[in-house]
């Protein structure tokens, strides 16, 4: 939507909710709520539809709201909107938002319970004194209280995994429908931005479809709440509180439309600059000559850049952070992709803390179409994990080999590897006999999580056994901050000593400006799950998605070499450092 009319739609749907509160005249109400609806649905620009004149010809908008279009559109304030909004509390005003409370509802809290703040309001509802009122009772109590929980969650930004796997689902659903011609994740998800605000989803369809496709999308099964249902788009919000939208194009718009809700909002607003210094102008609905309004392209994403004489950036770097410089000079290199993936480095089983057997993560290895992987189970400090000492460390190897009986044949290699604990004084947990026997070993920090864990990594690479860095900075996303560190030492320290630093997907905790920084100096860098159960190997897209971010060519990571290359990763490391 239209900046203008999501704010404009918006000041009018708060003025009916105050109204309802202040218990107005119910026909003014209606009035007003029409209009917010008008000017949201509407497929144009409400500045441009007032100065046409298109809006004055619209039935549902009268003379008194055109007026206050005008003086929104002028002063970028409505009058009477301040005026009435000092006549209720900001929190109550607030509250309103929320599915399931209603200006009625505040309204009777306010004169019965005196409640004049959030506070107040959450303790009636839970001291069960609001459910004591006539009309309330204890079910719809819990309903507000359940909508309230889901409405806060909302306006938290989500982990890129938990909003990958919630499109993915909507994705599936929506493709039922056999009129959908494209449907794609767009927004920050599909720049793979590691949190996530809403999840917007893009369909390109004929016209007459529209309808069909925001009617079932928001039937979706999983859906608490419906912000919007309109005909180019919809907004629901999720039992799980996350908020999604839906926006329907026409299938000529597709480009355009998908490039446009893509973003980022910088990467756009710097785009349609150029665009304008060269003459055209770019909207979701294509790319057009400034002078004539010709449409020249829009169908897909190229045509766009290409007219712009500019290379396609991937999304994952449309941030306005030097990609359109370099796509204007044809100098955005081929970034690794998922296609280039070839196994994973680091995982856990039910030896350790993982879900699964060795049999299951393998299994699942060879689904997603690798040529190797690493068993990484947990050293013997990290009790509550169950770690291994050296002696099971030798029973799982007698699993593994039997399995490598079994696979070999088939050209996949299952590599004896560890998640070793750095000791807190940069040692490692197992001793050399064993390491040197491994195929492969992670190392990584689990301890002392407050303190500067600088020279205990550096120790560790120095390690002739140690083959890759695991979650370097030690942040757990939602979880834990990282621990202070100096990575530009860390990434010299990598370079030095021939040791690969890891892209953890479920812990993004490398950043893209890192990652770049270890592109240009040629470090090593490997793209792991850190599964701890089969459902999460496959998310090893998001993890590319982040190196994708960080600028990562295929030539810097270790996924994108054959079992050969792998193992000659290792024995130059163990031959130059032993
Ligand atoms: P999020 O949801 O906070 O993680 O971030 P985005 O990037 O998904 O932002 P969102 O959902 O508000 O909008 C989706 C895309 O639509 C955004 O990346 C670019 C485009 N867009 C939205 N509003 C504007 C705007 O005012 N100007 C421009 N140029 N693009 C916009
Ligand atoms: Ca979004
Ligand atoms: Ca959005
Ligand atoms: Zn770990």
């Amino acid at each position: 939507m239209h900046k203008k009319n999501k704010e404009l739609a918006n000041i009018f749907e708060r003025m009916a909710d105050i109204l309802e509160f202040l218990g107005d005249n119910p026909y003014r109400i209606n009035t007003y709520r029409r209009v917010a609806n008008v000017i949201s649905e509407m497929g144009e620009d409400v500045e441009e539809a007032f100065y046409s004149g298109k809006l004055q010809k619209i039935s549902g908008i009268g003379a008194s709201s055109l007026l206050k279009i005008e003086e929104f559109l002028k002063t970028g304030k409505i009058k009477k909107f301040e005026d009435l909004r000092k006549k209720v509390p900001e929190d109550l005003l607030d509250l309103m938002e929320v599915p399931g409370i209603g200006p009625k509802t505040l309204r009777i809290a306010y004169d019965k319970l005196g409640v004049r703040s959030k506070e107040d309001f959450i303790k009636v509802l839970k001291d069960g004194r609001l459910a004591r009122l006539k009309g309330f009772g204890e079910k719809k109590v819990k309903n507000i209280l359940r909508g309230l929980e889901i409405w806060e969650k909302s306006k938290e930004r989500i982990f890129i995994i938990e909003a990958y796997s919630i499109a993915e689902d909507i994705v599936e659903y929506m493709k039922d429908l056999d009129v959908i011609r494209d449907i794609s994740i767009a927004g920050s998800l599909r720049r793979m931005k590691e949190t996530i605000g809403d999840i917007d989803i893009l369909v390109s369809a004929e016209k007459g479809n529209w309808y069909k496709i925001h009617d079932h999308f928001v039937k979706y099964p999983e859906v608490h709440d419906v912000l919007l249902k309109g005909e180019t788009k919809s907004s629901i919000i999720l039992n799980n509180g996350r908020q999604v939208d839906l926006r329907t194009v026409e299938p000529y718009q597709w480009g355009s439309a998908l490039q446009y809700f893509t973003g980022s909002k910088e990467h756009n607003v710097h785009l349609r600059d150029i665009a304008k210094n060269m003459g055209y102008k770019i909207s979701e609905y294509g790319i057009f000559k400034a002078d004539t309004e010709e449409r020249v392209g829009g169908a897909t994403e190229d045509e766009i850049y290409s007219t712009l004489g500019m290379q396609t950036p991937p999304p994952e770097i449309r941030e306005d952070w030097g990609e359109i410089e370099l796509a204007m000079e044809h100098k955005i290199p081929e970034l690794v992709s998922i296609e280039d993936i070839k196994g994973d480095f680091h995982m856990h089983t039910n030896w350790s803390d993982g879900l699964n057997t060795l049999e299951e993560m393998v299994e699942e290895c060879i689904r997603l179409g690798y040529q190797y992987m690493v068993v990484g189970d947990h050293s013997q400090s990290s009790r509550v994990a169950n770690g291994l000492d050296p002696e099971r460390y030798r029973e799982q190897w007698k699993v593994i080999d039997k399995l490598r009986e079994r696979y070999e044949k088939e050209g996949f290699y299952i590599l004896k590897g560890c998640e070793v604990d750095i000791l807190p004084d940069g040692s490692l947990d197992l001793p050399k006999d064993i390491l040197e026997e491994f195929d492969f070993v992670v190392a990584s920090i689990h301890s002392r999580f407050s303190e500067d864990n600088t020279y205990r990594i550096l120790k560790a690479m120095e390690n002739p056994y140690v083959n890759l860095i695991g979650h370097p900075t030690g942040k757990a996303y939602g979880q834990r901050e990282g621990y202070p560190l100096d990575m530009d030492r860390v990434i010299e320290m990598a370079k030095e000593t021939g040791t690969a630093l890891e892209i953890n997907t479920f812990r993004a905790d490398i950043s893209p400006e890192y990652i770049r920084k270890c592109v240009e100096k040629g470090v090593m860098m490997a793209v792991v799950t850190d599964a701890h159960a089969v459902t999460h190997l496959k998310y090893i897209k998001v993890g590319v998605g982040l190196a994708r971010r960080g600028f990562a060519v295929p030539q810097y990571i270790l996924n994108t070499y054959d079992i050969e290359g792998v193992r000659d990763f290792v024995k130059r490391k163990r031959y130059a450092l032993k």
